[in-house]
């Protein structure tokens, strides 16, 4: 491991209120102590090298006899520090000259400016977390809606962890006994109870199938839930975008075929990271550009999760049915939602006859106006009953990384191999092969992959007779 002490501003680049300048490692203290001078009652009486961790001093920061700033130094000793290694954080006020300043004497006194995720880096190496967590809390500073914050709240606290650590306790247990049986193979027993083992190749496999499949909805809150505006060109999903982005994010004119190409943005409504998609109107053209659009709003349709058919009431197409046949069998096992717009333009006797033009369509329908913002209170409740996320109880662990799915997928596939070979009586030292395999990957997750515990198990429960 590199013990080099590494220092960086741990606040955003730019000028603050105040900003954190961190400083990790072995020599952290030694340095800060010789650029700081205690201020107050105990000026001069001691320094921070005699300080207790978890205490805060005050003084200044110095170079040579030059002031820098009046700082607050909180320090943090190893191993009880988010890194596990002694820590001292500067806070000093935030002009981004001051910020340089103070980083480039501290260059100057011996540390390294640290490199992306160290701090976190060596947290984890130092095990004051394992990877999983480590990663849990790059989601946690990237969270912008409360379901994402959940999750990683949940992720850095351990809970995914304590899962996959049950999970590979068992399965060591098992490949413990299996192997055991290999050092007595001419005596041909059985040390590992074979229906047990089924059973619990049994009981992981439904566990690791339903954190694997929780993968589609972690994905998206994390991402966003996709959500496509289509219809008739002119409908006005450009404006009901905009209206939704609050910002003038894609062009909106009264001309047929106005957006040609595709819009992304994500909106967070009611705590949840939706993406919206506008995307070209769907008409009959002979326009090369426009017609490479629409081919695109029909990749976006079978994409999204959500599709917002947006319909003009004010001017009913004639090709209704010829729109179905682009939108719907592409909605298909999605939620569609017919919108009705610019409902501030018609009276409801008109609504009503055109809502019964779509009666064949199978899909919700909300009659709004994006102009007049009527009833978008009421399209936000309806898409996010769409997306139905099912109700995660505070036990249940969502998982939102793909590294974390991958490494799943692959574990689910030696566990089914595992209860496939107890089914065929195959031999013990393939059994273990398949059970580490299932093991390895779930330490992936973790971090924890070591050859040498399964080793150290067996030592470790089992006295071999020498
Ligand atoms: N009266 C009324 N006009 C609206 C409403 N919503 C949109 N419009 C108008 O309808 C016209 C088309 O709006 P857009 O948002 O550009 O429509 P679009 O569906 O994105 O159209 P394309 O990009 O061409 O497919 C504009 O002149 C809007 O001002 C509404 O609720 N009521
Ligand atoms: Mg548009």
């Amino acid at each position: 491991m590199d013990s080099n002490t590494i220092c960086a501003i741990s606040t955003p680049p730019g000028q603050g209120g105040i900003a954190v300048i961190r400083i990790s490692g072995e020599a952290a203290i030694t340095i800060v102590n010789a650029l700081f001078e205690q201020t107050g009652k105990e000026k001069g009486k001691s320094t921070i090298l005699l300080k207790e961790g978890y205490t805060l001093t005050h003084g200044n920061l110095m170079d040579e006899d030059k002031i820098i700033d009046e700082v607050m130094i909180a320090l943090f000793r190893g191993p009880h520090s988010y890194t596990g290694e002694d820590t001292v954080e500067i806070s000093c006020h935030g002009s981004i000259y001051i910020q340089q300043q103070i980083l480039q004497l501290l260059v100057r006194s011996g540390c390294r400016i640290a490199l992306p995720g160290e701090f976190t880096q060596r947290a984890f190496l130092n095990k004051k977390m394992d990877l999983s967590q480590a990663e849990a809390v790059a989601d946690l500073i990237a969270s912008n809606s409360a379901s994402a914050h959940n999750m990683a709240i949940k992720q850095m606290r351990g809970g995914f962890s304590k899962e996959l650590n049950a999970l590979r306790a068992n399965l060591l247990r098992f490949v413990s006994l299996i192997e055991l049986e290999l050092d007595f193979s001419e005596e041909d027993v059985h040390f590992a109870n074979r229906d047990q083992l089924y059973e619990l190749a049994s009981d992981i496999h439904t566990h690791i199938s339903r954190l694997a499949g929780s993968f589609s909805v972690g994905n998206a809150l994390k991402n966003g839930i996709p959500v496509a505006i289509v219809g008739e060109t002119n409908a006005g999903k450009s404006t009901l975008l905009n209206l939704l982005l609050n910002e003038e994010r894609a062009l909106v004119s009264n001309i047929h075929g106005t957006t040609r190409d595709v819009i992304e943005d994500t909106i967070v409504i009611q705590g949840v990271t939706y993406r919206f998609i506008d995307t070209a109107g769907i008409r009959k053209t002979n326009d090369i550009i426009e017609n490479m659009g629409i081919e695109l709003t029909y990749k976006k349709i079978e994409q999204a999760s959500i599709i917002l058919w947006m319909i003009d009431c004010t001017q009913v197409s004639e090709h209704i049915e010829w729109m179905a046949s682009k939108i719907v069998p592409r909605a298909k096992n999605k939620k569609l939602i017919l919108v009705f717009n610019k409902i501030d333009n018609v009276c409801e006797e008109e609504i009503d006859v055109l809502d019964n033009l779509f009666s064949d369509v199978d899909a919700e329908r909300i009659h709004i106006s994006a102009k007049d913002k009527l009833n978008i209170n009421l399209l936000e409740d309806m898409i996010t009953r769409a997306a139905h996320l099912p109700q995660i109880s505070s036990e249940d662990f969502i998982v939102n990384n793909a590294r974390h799915y991958e490494a799943l997928v692959q574990a689910d596939k030696s566990i089914i191999r595992v209860q496939e070979g107890i089914k065929n009586h195959i031999s013990g030292d393939f059994l273990s092969q398949d059970i580490r395999e299932c093991m390895h990957y779930l330490g992936e997750i973790t971090g924890e992959i070591n050859a040498d515990e399964i080793l150290g198990n067996i030592f470790s429960h089992f006295c071999i007779g020498k």
